[in-house]
């Protein structure tokens, strides 16, 4: 398995996130993605290569055309007011609220995001549109006839929708890599969410849609960041109807009662028969994750990837969220181990 890595990410680095009420370094941080290089690069999985560039026709093909030239324009409107750290939002359009685009950066910060722990900094966009390479380099290599690639994706992207950031995530790399897929000869894919938040952007882009089938194992929005999506009830909408499965489950979920939802969401994807299979692989599901309730260990990821891989079909692992900075090398690699030595 190739794995698909630029050293672009490492652009974006934002310097503190407020959580728990206290401003603290952020957990999204380029040190995630240096350890999971090194460990797929030990374990010898395959060729580390660089991406290609797509240009901007991909991204365009997800996300709206007005939050696209908002975040490539977001750093320099910010640095115009004077302004020398990170890039952050501080009000929100809810209920009751009109959502009309305004002209000023705080304004238009508010308006593209849904949250404030998603800082723009001065290399986000040129990052961010890097990871986007690097998904589509992956997605390219199965068009190429490999069974399996791993896109080496940071920042991550499965809580971005078309028009909005939040998440830790700018552009949506899985969703970009499976419509890519689909613009290129695929009539079907599926995209199985394994993160341990909700892929509240991946589901609302294909929620309308029948030719990606959008499944995900979450933490309860009851419970968990992102609060507001991603309920068992979605279910997709219009022509989308049945092609949304979500799968929450409480905090501190035994590691059985997960392998049992993916267990599940597998034979949905299964039985969708798609003709790629796109995963947005999160570590954060690991029992020491900082930010986060659930109880998988290193070995179970062995397991995560090989039953994923029993699918038998051609797949892309896109990188999401794993914030134990310590395991989160192991834990990928035991993913991609599983994958390929079934
Ligand atoms: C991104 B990905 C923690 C606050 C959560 C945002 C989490 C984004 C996760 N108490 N803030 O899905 O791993
Ligand atoms: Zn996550």
């Amino acid at each position: 398995m190739f794995t698909i890595y630029s050293d672009d990410h490492h652009l974006h680095y934002g310097k503190s996130e407020l959580v728990d009420g206290e401003l603290k370094p952020c957990f999204e941080c380029p040190a995630r993605a240096d350890i999971i290089l090194d460990a797929v690069r030990s374990a010898k999985l395959g060729d580390v290569v660089m991406p290609d560039d797509f240009g901007l026709a991909p991204i365009q093909a997800v996300h709206s055309p007005n939050f696209v030239a908002f975040l490539e324009r977001a750093w320099d409107m910010w640095t115009a007011f004077g302004r020398s750290g990170d890039a952050l939002p501080l009000s929100w359009a809810i209920r009751g609220l009109r959502s009309i685009e305004p002209e000023t950066i705080d304004g238009k910060l508010s308006y593209f995001s849904f949250d404030a722990s998603t800082p723009i900094t001065a290399g986000t966009w040129t990052a961010a549109r890097s990871a986007v390479n690097v998904a589509l380099s992956g997605a390219e290599r199965l068009l190429q006839g490999d069974s399996s690639a791993f896109s080496l994706c940071r920042p991550p992207g499965h809580h971005a929708a078309s028009d909005y950031f939040g998440g830790y995530c700018f552009l949506n790399n899985a969703a970009i890599a499976a419509q890519y897929l689909l613009d290129h000869g695929a009539a079907r894919v599926a995209v199985l969410d394994v993160d341990y938040h909700h892929g509240n952007g991946t589901q609302s882009i294909f929620y309308e849609r029948d030719d990606v089938l959008f499944v995900s194992i979450h933490a309860d929005p009851l419970q968990e960041y992102p609060f507001f999506l991603g309920h068992a009830d979605e279910r997709g909408s219009g022509a989308g109807l049945g092609f949304t499965a979500n799968f929450p489950l409480r905090w501190h979920s035994s590691a059985k009662a997960w392998f049992a939802a993916l267990d599940s969401g597998l034979a949905l994807v299964s039985d969708y028969v798609p003709d790629y299979v796109v995963v947005s692989l999160g570590v954060d599901t690991y029992k020491d994750d900082p930010i986060s309730q659930f109880r998988l260990e290193t070995a179970d990821y062995l397991q995560v990837g090989s039953r994923i891989a029993s699918l038998g079909l051609p797949m892309l692992f896109v990188l999401e969220g794993g914030y134990a900075v310590a395991e989160v090398g192991k834990n990928v690699r035991n993913v991609l181990v599983g994958a390929t030595s079934g």
